[in-house]
């Protein structure tokens, strides 16, 4: 019996409050309106940045449903959706791409107008949620809520993928892998022969380290103070891993030393401010480029010396690896098919969606890259 146009029951993983675990609920989730596509889930990703919104770092409207790295087949469409039909394999997208304000129009540039990033409205772009629970209301999260069996997002927030991806797979793309991959060959645009620093060697970080590899990098240098990250990071690319803890030193001297004056690209890619400045500081004075993928926590600032500037260097960042998602994704996928990019070496477990928790636990106890979850 078709579910289209009726309101959907199904369990969703809700975080009622930060510093709680997620609680499995049953939920109603309401027919797509216009403009708006309903999925039915199929794997999810967890990512540090679910995470940071449970420990009160990243804010957003609570209660809500979590997750932005899924995968899943659509279920339903509202009316005046053309991009995509019911039966289709797509990802959601944490970034959306709407192609008419004018930074969407802009060749270089990804960040919609549109986009959850700064709004954190925790809606639907109309202003309103379709997740109850209990009879309240659920927001959703940056766009996307993939810790649900199914959800809703608008139709600017989905890319229409290769039928015969692996959903269990190709999630990644959704979030982690694109944001580190797409930060080295696409935001810092890594040279051939050159040399590169990555600092945090999650998932996102060692999709950066492919990124720098595939970009033809003579030296990648991983910088994490969980040397248990190395041996991954070796077999992702990196030529050489270092650990802070091991040095009496600041690690952006240490870099200075082993490059000569410092690494042609530098990546922060934990979300702190002091790994920030370090990652700034460690690469070329003059000519170095330093990439920021890390969120940094609400609300804090850095004060910096402008001659660390002024001398040549450039420091920038980007959301998503600088990908314009509905036109980046499904290539990237395709990439995926192509074996172009590995993402299997990212997938260190793969979970029942009710275990959500233990996704969580393995998360903080460094011992997970990326946990995939399946519905
Ligand atoms: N020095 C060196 N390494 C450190 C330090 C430190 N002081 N502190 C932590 N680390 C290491 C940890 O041991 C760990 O290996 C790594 O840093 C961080 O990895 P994860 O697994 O916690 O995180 P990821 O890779 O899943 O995500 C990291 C980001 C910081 C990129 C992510 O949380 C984030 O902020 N993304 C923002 C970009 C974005 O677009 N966000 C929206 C959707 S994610
Ligand atoms: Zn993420």
């Amino acid at each position: 019996m078709s579910t289209a146009g009726k309101a959907i029951k199904c369990k969703a993983a809700v975080l009622w409050e930060t510093h709680k675990p997620f609680s499995i609920e049953e939920i109603e989730v309401a027919p797509p309106k216009a403009h708006e596509v309903r999925i039915k889930m199929v794997a999810t990703g967890v990512c540090r940045s679910d995470d940071h919104v449970i420990s009160g770092n990243f804010v957003t409207p609570l209660p809500a449903v979590l997750g932005h790295e899924g995968a899943g087949i659509v279920e339903s469409v509202g009316e005046g959706v053309t991009s995509v039909k019911p039966g289709d394999k797509v990802i959601p997208l944490v970034s959306p791409q709407c192609g008419k304000c004018k930074s969407s129009k802009q060749p270089e540039n990804n960040l919609s107008r549109k986009n959850q990033y700064g709004r954190r409205s925790g809606t639907m772009l109309d202003g309103t949620t379709r997740f109850t629970c209990r009879g309240k209301p659920i927001h959703n999260f940056l766009g996307t809520s993939t810790f649900s069996q199914y959800t809703v997002v608008d139709e600017i927030a989905v890319a229409k993928i290769d039928g015969a991806a692996p959903l269990e797979k190709v999630c990644l793309i959704g979030c982690g892998f694109s944001t580190g991959y797409g930060s080295a060959v696409k935001v810092a645009k890594v040279t051939p022969g050159s040399s590169c620093a990555v600092f945090g060697l999650g998932g996102v970080g060692l999709s950066v380290i492919i990124g720098c590899k595939t970009a033809g990098a003579a030296r990648i240098i991983a910088v994490d103070i969980n040397k248990d990250k190395f041996a991954k990071a070796k077999e992702l690319g990196a030529t050489e891993c270092i650990n802070p803890l091991d040095y009496n030193k600041p690690i952006e001297e240490v870099l200075q030393e082993m490059t000569d004056g410092g690494v042609d690209f530098s990546f922060e890619v934990i979300g702190r401010l002091d790994t920030m400045m370090s990652a700034l500081l460690s690469c070329h004075a003059a000519y170095g480029v330093s990439v920021i993928v890390g969120v940094p926590p609400n609300a804090q600032n850095l004060s910096v010396n402008p001659m660390l500037l002024l001398l040549g260097r450039t420091w920038k960042g980007a959301i998503f690896g600088g990908y314009k998602s509905k036109d980046a994704i499904p290539k990237l996928v395709a990439d995926f098919m192509a074996k172009k990019i590995p993402l299997e070496p990212l997938i260190t477990h793969v979970l029942p969606f009710e275990n959500i928790n233990e996704a969580f636990d393995l998360l903080h106890a460094g011992k997970s890259i990326r946990t995939v979850l399946m519905f």
